[in-house]
């Protein structure tokens, strides 16, 4: 009695009020109403006697906990596998790996190793083989940002088969006398022993104005079929055709910028002993020139090598 004339004497208090009524009434047991109704929407056990006899025709599915995935991990790897990332390029192009435009002073910057520092005939671009198949250099072209017009630098390759990992060194050349064996447009020459055995050419260039520029240029990689595959460009250039492998790098370098591996970036080359290039040089690829892909055992994909040794016999 009283509950109910607070209800009606007041108002907010009356919904809290009714709601204590509510909770109390239902968990009151025997107390009709709302328990009935649920009771009756859950009361059809017929439904679960049909189940009872399907029962037997299709056991209920055992969850069955999922077989856990063999270690793919090979216990004892005989020879452990190259691991090379897909390149840069694509098959069958070249790769650049090193570009060197900013010739140290002083003797220190006779990268071509003439006995003079040349401030346009040290210049040098390395390329390599980044593939794990030999690959063919003839006709690709070497242009700077006037993209091969007029008297600007430019160099197409003679035919040159390079090994996977082999490296190849382009040196300006002007004014220089580079040991041989050293090639140029017209014919490659064997590999250089003063170069790391990479394989040499000179450009010839014919004047110190053929040449990169420190403050801003770029290098340009051609197919021989006239697509450009790669530009590495520093300071501020314009006209430079869209491509997918534009590598921009620091215009203020005192030395080369190298690619950091295989896969990485441009970067400036580490100072060794006071000398920051390194023609001919390029140790990343010592991994794929010592691969020997005719040879070489199936290359594991990630994730899914088998752990169990297939079967031998059967064909
Ligand atoms: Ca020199
Ligand atoms: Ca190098």
């Amino acid at each position: 009695m009283v509950i109910c004339i607070a209800m009606l004497i007041t108002g907010a208090p009356s919904a809290a009020l009714a709601a204590t009524a509510n909770e109390r009434t239902a968990s009151e047991p025997g107390a009709p109403g709302k328990d009935a109704a649920p009771k009756k929407d859950a009361a059809p056990k017929k439904d679960a006697e049909p189940k009872k006899d399907a029962e037997p025709a299709s056991p209920a599915p055992t969850p069955t906990p999922p077989t856990p995935a063999a270690p793919t991990k090979p216990e004892s790897p005989g020879v452990a596998p190259v691991a090379v990332d897909r390149p840069l390029v694509a098959f069958p192009h070249p790769l650049i790996s090193e570009i060197l435009a900013s010739v140290p002073t002083g003797p220190a910057g006779d990268a071509n190793l003439d006995g003079t520092r040349d401030a346009t005939g040290d210049e040098f671009i390395e390329i390599i083989n980044p593939h794990d198949k030999p690959i063919n250099l003839k006709n690709y072209r070497l242009t700077d940002k006037s993209l091969g017009k007029g008297k600007a630098l430019s160099f197409t390759f003679p035919a040159l088969e390079l090994q996977p990992g082999e490296v190849c060194v382009v040196f300006n050349g002007c004014n220089a006398t580079i040991a041989q064996p050293v090639g140029d447009a017209g014919a490659a020459a064997a590999a250089s022993p003063k170069f790391d055995g990479a394989r040499v050419f000179t450009m010839r260039a014919s004047s110190s104005r053929v040449s990169l520029s420190n403050a801003a240029d770029a290098v340009v990689l051609w197919t021989p079929d006239g697509r450009v595959i790669e530009i590495v460009r520093w300071g501020k250039v314009d006209g430079l055709p869209p491509c997918e492998l534009t590598e921009e790098v620091s215009a203020s370098q005192n030395g080369s910028v190298q690619r950091e591996s295989l896969t990485g970036k441009l970067v400036a080359h580490p100072s060794d002993g006071g000398v920051s290039f390194s023609p001919g040089k390029f140790g990343p690829a010592a991994a794929l020139r010592s691969a020997k892909p005719d040879t070489q055992p199936p290359k594991p994909t990630k994730g899914t090598a088998p752990s169990r040794p297939a079967p031998s016999g059967k064909k």
